[in-house]
């Protein structure tokens, strides 16, 4: 029924593995595809992940660096997998824990894990218990609980037994007081004061009501009977394996930190999911403790996110481009009043300092005053750098159709006429939208899926929080549903604009990664040509990590 197990560390050495029977495809595409896109993008909050026609659920053995994966066609259902993969993990951390334990890698590439007879026996159990485990017959109506009620015992009446009883109780609650109780309380505070016993009072009802006091860790310095200063330096020699109660109240802090610093709700509940995932078992460091512990993982897991994933080279590429003979198009889109069309013209300013000519094609054909707009940016552009400079030729120029014209076809004509007139790079501004207007929003999928760019950017403020989310889930939702082919153009990249305005909250910045997994190639720090800037993920992690 399995397709395959595995059972790796998080260096990427495969200790061991099993192929089902009759599977002759390799399990490396799917096993890579899960660490590329959940382990490594902290995403590993919920333990499953779809890769086309499998299903693979996976464990991290965080104490001893593992991961296990078990994969199997999507289309069965395999109740038993979540306890199978827990109990190969057992069973392989209790053979081999003196070999994981010594961990240097090369130990482990020496070692050959024969695992088979085991999991083959644990296996056979897991699929018994799932076959007990199937669907229970339905019981007749005979056989049910309902069967034996009788009609008359199921109305309340209001004079009935019922009703009585509890009458009975109250009266008795007003006329005298439970007896056994008042002889008991008061037995218990003979020579006490009024105050000594309003205290005892009190303590009484918090041991009833309240959580039981948490146990001594290790760490207690009253640990140990044998004078507390030994206990607590055995205490101290890192032997303190992480659990989610103990990472929950420090997770529920940051989790709220992170909100506030404007990370969506539900990716900061995500993100705090999965680093609980990456941490449980941990062995922590000596003289560490949860906090510090919780915290730094996080704040790796956050640099992680922010570091890009696939190199973006815009100068390179349009160099590629130009040796190709056609030019470089890059197509902006985004809500309306994002800074499409001024970060448009900052990256024009970049393009043409370093050497570039650009055509700027006018495709926002809705807005009043769009293309004027950017007939402005072009005239200054050229101001700042005369043709007289550049052989006589304008490094920008502006190509526009006027208003209400298809966007799809103007952007079309655009990168004809620069490849036609030997442009470097084309950059088409769109017309705002928002995410849940679709004729907007398929006019502009059609765009992209006609015209081919080689990078979709997507614009979005830095002010924003959960709506993030919505805007890209559904600009790459649109993007999808209307591509033409198999590998649908997506968003490539993200522009962070108005970053000059939201101080240490810069929580969009992580919002806008996780969800769509691209970079953040400029960011907008104000209003002027010079205001673009890259990403510093370090310092963007610091300041969301600032309290
Ligand atoms: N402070 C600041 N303001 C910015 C930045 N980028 C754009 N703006 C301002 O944001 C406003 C809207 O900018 P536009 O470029 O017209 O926005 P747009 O997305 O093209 O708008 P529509 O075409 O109407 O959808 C303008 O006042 C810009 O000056 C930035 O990085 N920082
Ligand atoms: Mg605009």
């Amino acid at each position: 029924m399995l397709d395959f197990f595995t059972i790796f560390s998080k260096g990427g050495i495969v200790l061991w593995c099993f192929q089902g029977a009759g599977v002759t495809e390799s399990f490396t595409g799917p096993v890579n595809a899960l660490i590329r896109s959940v382990i490594l993008q902290e995403r590993s909050g919920n333990n499953s992940y779809t890769h086309e026609a499998l299903s693979l659920k996976y464990k991290l053995d965080n104490e001893f660096e593992l991961i296990f994966v078990v994969g199997f066609q999507k289309i069965l259902t395999l109740t038993y997998v979540d306890k199978f993969i827990d109990d190969v993990q057992l069973h392989f951390r209790d053979r081999y824990k003196n070999e994981l334990e010594q961990k240097g890698s090369l130990k482990l590439l020496n070692n050959s894990f024969e695992f088979g007879n085991e999991f083959k026996m644990l296996l056979r159990e897991a699929e018994a218990s799932g076959k007990a485990k199937s669907p229970a017959p339905m019981r007749s109506f005979k056989e049910s609980e309902k069967s034996q009620k009788t009609v008359k015992s199921m109305i309340e009446t209001k004079g009935g037994d019922k009703g009585k009883e509890q009458k009975a109780a109250k009266g008795d609650q007003v006329k005298a007081p439970p007896t056994v109780q008042k002889v008991t309380v008061e037995n218990g505070n003979q020579g006490l004061t009024a105050d000594e016993i309003m205290l005892k009072k009190r303590e009484e009802f918090f041991r009833k009501h309240m959580a039981a006091p948490p146990e001594k860790t290790r760490y207690s310095k009253k640990a140990g009977g044998f004078g507390g200063m030994f206990g607590m330096l055995k205490g101290l020699v890192g032997s303190k394996n992480l659990t989610q109660a103990d990472m929950e109240p420090v997770l529920d802090k940051m989790r709220d930190h992170l909100i506030a610093k404007n990370v969506a709700a539900e990716i900061a509940s995500q993100l705090c999911d999965s680093v609980a995932k990456k941490m449980e078992g941990k062995v922590m460091g000596t003289f560490t403790t949860v906090a510090s512990t919780v915290k730094q993982a996080l704040q790796d897991s956050l640099v992680q996110i922010l570091q890009p994933k696939r190199r973006v080279d815009i100068l390179r590429d349009v160099m590629d481009a130009q040796i190709q003979r056609r030019p470089f198009v890059i197509t902006f889109c985004g809500v309306n009043g994002v800074g499409k069309s001024t970060n448009l013209a900052k990256i024009s300013f970049w393009l043409i300092e370093n050497g570039f000519t650009v055509l700027i094609a006018a495709c926002d054909t809705f807005r009043a005053g769009a293309v004027e707009q950017l007939r402005t940016h072009q005239r200054r552009l050229n101001s700042l750098h005369p043709p007289e400079k550049h052989g006589g030729r304008p490094v920008v120029q502006l190509y526009e159709k006027g208003y209400g014209k298809d966007a799809a076809g103007i952007a079309m004509e655009a990168i004809a006429y620069a490849r036609n007139q030997s442009f470097d790079v084309v950059l088409v501004d769109t017309a705002g939208r928002m995410q849940d207007n679709a004729p907007l929003m398929t006019a502009l999928a059609k765009l992209i899926a006609v015209n081919m760019p080689d990078l979709v950017l997507f614009v979005g403020e830095a002010l924003v929080g959960n709506e993030a989310v919505d805007q890209l889930v559904k600009f790459n939702q649109a993007l999808a549903d209307h591509s033409m082919s198999d590998k649908p153009r997506l968003i490539d990249g993200i522009v962070l604009t108005k970053f000059d305005t939201i101080d240490d909250k810069v929580g969009a910045a992580i919002s806008m990664t996780y969800i769509t997994g691209q970079p953040i190639v400029f960011v907008g720090t104000g209003q002027t040509y010079n205001d673009l800037r890259s990403l510093n993920a370090r310092a963007v992690v610091s300041a969301l990590m600032k309290a």
